[in-house]
Order: structure tokens, then sequence, then C-alpha cells
């Protein structure tokens, strides 16, 4: 005997494309002219802190960045989408998302600059930032689980690039929450490469939305330069994460560096770039408003300006700050153990560094 015991087939979801152009049957009921209006800024407000973000490294006041140039549409889009008893867990990446979420700007500049004291704020309903490729993802499976079990009625929105969807812990994840049904929204960030390595050598799965079919969860795919596209589908599948999760491939590229320590000419053609640029997620927001009268060169220039000033005050508080080095102590651990008490003592004790507040 032979049948066929399973078939699995993963939708792609375009609601507006690169000419602004927009699908009527899949536009989100939610979404008015108002809103793609608070997109289009949100987005363009994440490229002006980007450019500001990467100039301050060149120039040495900043340590390190992960630049997200090309990638607003999907990370404004799935943070709008988020209600407000919500979490995301992210990876390296997600700068807009937290930007998008109140997370106040000098103190995100802070963490760029290389200080503990960059860290999330009480209260502030995300996980820290996640260097180690995917290991973010088994905790978001356990956060979901966990407002499951309390009964809480909150989901998780969980970041991780098509690279991180190689990784052990990504496939660990999504079975454990796919078997205890936890409200988890699994965004891949597929933005064509892990550093050096490009998608075609990360997987041989022909959309990496279909590993949801494998974990026995929904999976979707989407066009990532589309912020309503990305937004409907990350709202619906919140609207659904009581019943489970939903596994989300945004296609999306990385038009700049990996990091302000990679340098991609080494290893990408620069000619991938142009076809990227015409579907760059800001020009068909305004391409869109342009054409129904809501946008003009004159309201781009207010915009602008008031986002460089906000930048630049931003920028001015993170460099005012005093860093105090007692902090390298005291966020090893949740307390302070006897052996390290002793080696801060002694560092107080030397003089090396004034205690905040004794200038
Ligand atoms: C476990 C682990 N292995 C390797 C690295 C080095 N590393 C940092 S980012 C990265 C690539 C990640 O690519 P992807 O998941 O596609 O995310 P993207 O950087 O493209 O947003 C690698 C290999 C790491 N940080 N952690
Ligand atoms: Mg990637």
């Amino acid at each position: 005997m032979k049948k066929r015991v399973f078939d699995g087939s993963i939708d792609y979801i375009q609601v507006m494309d690169e000419n602004g152009n927009i699908d009527r049957e899949l536009f989100p009921k939610d979404v008015d002219d108002q809103k793609i209006v608070q997109m289009y800024k949100l987005m363009s407000m994440a490229r002006a802190l980007d450019a500001k973000a990467l100039s301050l490294q060149r120039q040495g006041r900043a340590v390190t960045y992960a630049p997200t140039l090309g990638q607003e549409g999907e990370m404004v889009g799935s943070a709008l989408a988020m209600g407000k008893s919500d979490w995301f867990v992210p990876n390296f990446r997600q700068h807009p998302v937290f930007m998008v979420r109140g997370f106040p700007l000098d103190i995100g500049l802070l963490y760029w600059r290389g200080f503990e004291e960059g860290v999330l704020p009480k209260g502030f309903q995300a996980t820290a930032v996640c260097v180690p490729v995917a290991t973010q993802m088994p905790h978001a499976a356990g956060l979901a689980y966990a407002f499951k079990y309390r009964k809480t009625g909150a989901s998780v929105v969980a970041y991780v690039g098509d690279g991180g969807t190689s990784e052990g812990d990504f496939y660990e994840a999504l079975n454990f929450a796919g078997v205890m049904k936890a409200p988890m929204v699994a965004i891949i960030e597929n933005n064509e490469w892990a550093i050096s390595v490009p998608r075609s050598k990360q997987s041989a799965a022909q959309t990496l939305a279909q590993k949801a079919i494998a974990a026995g969860i929904a999976g979707v795919q989407v066009d990532g330069n589309d912020v309503i596209g990305v937004y409907k589908v990350v709202k619906d599948a919140l609207a659904n994460a009581q019943n489970g999760p939903t596994l989300i491939e945004v296609l999306t590229y990385r038009m700049s560096l990996h990091t302000t320590a990679d340098d991609p000419t080494k290893y990408r053609d620069t000619q991938e770039l142009a076809p990227w640029q015409a579907r760059d997620p800001i020009l068909r927001v305004r391409t869109y408003l342009t054409k129904n009268g809501l946008w003009d060169e004159a309201k781009e220039k207010e915009m602008a300006e008031g986002q460089l000033q906000a930048i630049d005050e931003a920028v001015e508080k993170a460099e005012q700050f005093k860093p105090d080095p007692g902090s390298m102590f005291r966020h090893v651990y949740s307390f302070m153990p006897q052996t390290l008490k002793d080696e801060f003592d002694a560092a107080v004790k030397s003089g090396y560094w004034q205690q905040p507040g004794s200038e």
C-alpha cells in the first residue's frame, strides 16, 4: 500500500508592491493613511539613526555597530503589529524594533558605545540583545510558554536571521513551541547573507518558512520590504498566537555591512544591490504617499530636520554619560559573590576609579 500522508505548502504575501500599488483584498482593516504616514516616518527615523550610528563608529565614538539599512520595513512593520502586553526577543540587529517599542535612543547608543548601562530599562518588554546566533530562540519559546502557563494572554515575537535557522537552537525552540502551543511568533529575517555565507549555502530548502512544517506549526513567507505586508502577517499571527506559534520568513536584503568589522566587497558582488535598491521599503511608501497627495517635499524636509535634531540630542546625552567602572562587577551575577566583592573592594581601594558622585 502506498498513500500520501502529508501535503504542505507555503504562501507568499505582499500587500504593497515596489511601485506603491496596493492589493486591496489583503490590505489590513486597521491600517489607514495616517498609519501609513506613521510607518513612513518610523522607517525614515530608523534609517537616519542607522546612518548616524555608522558614522559615530567610523569616528571612534562607538565601539561597534550592526547596520539595518534596507531592513527598516520588516522591523517597523513587525514592531507596530505587537500588542501592549507582548514581548519581543531580539538578536543583535533589531534597533528599529527597540525604537518603535519606545526604547530611549540615548540608552541604545550607550550599548554601542560599550557601556553596561546601555541595557534594558526596568519594565521594558524585551530580552537583552543576543549576539550568540539563535540562542535567543529557546528563551523566546520558554518565555512564550511561561505566558501561556500563567494565562497572561501575552505573546512573544522572536527574531532570528537566515543564518540562525541552521542552528540547533532554532529547531529546538520551534519544536518546543509547537508541542506546547506556545504563543510565539518567530520572524526569520532572511536578508540573503549570514556575514559572508549566502542564503544558497545556508539550506537546500526552497523556503525557510517551510521549516515550520516539520515543527507542525503555521508558516508563511512575506515581502520583507513591504512594511504593510509584514504588519499584516505579524498581526494575523499574533491574533492566532494563543492557539499556537507561527513562523514568518521575511524576504529582505542586508544592504550595508554585517557589522562595522565587516567589508562585504570582499565576498559579494556589488551588482546584487541594484535590484534591492528598487525594492527599497521606504521608497515604495513614499511613492504611495506622494501619489495620494499625502506627502511632499516640505513635509519631508520638516520630518528630516526634526529627526536629525532628536538624534543629535540623544547622541549628546549618550556622550555626556559618565560610566561607572563598578558596573563591570555589578552586572556579572544577580548578587556579588565574595570573590568578586574582594576584587571590587580592592579596585575601589586602589583609587583606580572614582565612585559616581564623588567628584
Ligand atoms: C553561535 C555563534 N556562532 C557564530 C557567531 C558569529 N556570527 C555573528 S553574526 C553571524 C551571522 C548571522 O547571520 P544571520 O543569522 O543571517 O543574521 P544577520 O547577521 O544576517 O542579521 C555569525 C556567524 C556567533 N555570534 N554566534
Ligand atoms: Mg542574514
